[in-house]
């Protein structure tokens, strides 16, 4: 049977949203996200699985163990969406579906924030709808786990 939990990343400086740059990221804490996608999830029958880092490391490898357990993985990975191959090969590798998010509209931003490494190996991506895209995010990614799961 299909695991009913997603994987919840948040990538480097998360930890400090609603305490610094309001202007670009909103009020919002860390805790207050990670308790969005657990309401948005627990309303469609799935739990959630959150980790913050400001280590690659410790992203990469908590991206790992989701293979064992998770069905999904919505993911911001902060600055690293824009530089890190390596966090890139690891949403690869573990071949789950993958919702990208991001707070702000890197489209609308400085020039090298418009790339990202993770686009092409997720299925959803939510930009510019400020903390409640993760809430989008999450909803958008259990519609494709449960459309391939044929539910
Ligand atoms: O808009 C987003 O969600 C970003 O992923 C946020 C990253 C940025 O590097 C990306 O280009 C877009 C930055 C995360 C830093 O988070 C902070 C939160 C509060 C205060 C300062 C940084």
């Amino acid at each position: 049977m299909t695991s009913r939990r997603l994987l919840l990343v948040n990538g480097p400086n998360l930890n400090l949203l609603g305490v610094r740059e309001p202007a670009v990221y909103g009020h919002e804490s860390l805790a207050d996200v990670e308790r969005l996608v657990a309401r948005a999830a627990a309303a469609r029958g799935f739990e959630v699985r959150a980790v913050q880092s400001n280590h690659e490391g410790v992203l990469i490898d908590a991206i790992h163990a989701a293979r064992e357990d998770c069905a999904g993985i919505v993911i911001n990975p902060g600055g690293l969406t824009h530089t890190s191959v390596v966090l890139r090969d690891a949403l690869s590798a573990v071949a789950l579906p993958v919702a990208e998010v991001h707070i702000s509209d890197v489209s609308k931003r400085e020039p090298f924030r418009h790339h990202s490494y993770v686009a092409d190996v997720a299925v959803v991506h939510v930009v510019g709808e400020g903390v409640a895209g993760y809430a989008t995010a999450a909803g958008r990614l259990i519609d494709a786990i449960e459309g391939a799961a044929g539910a």
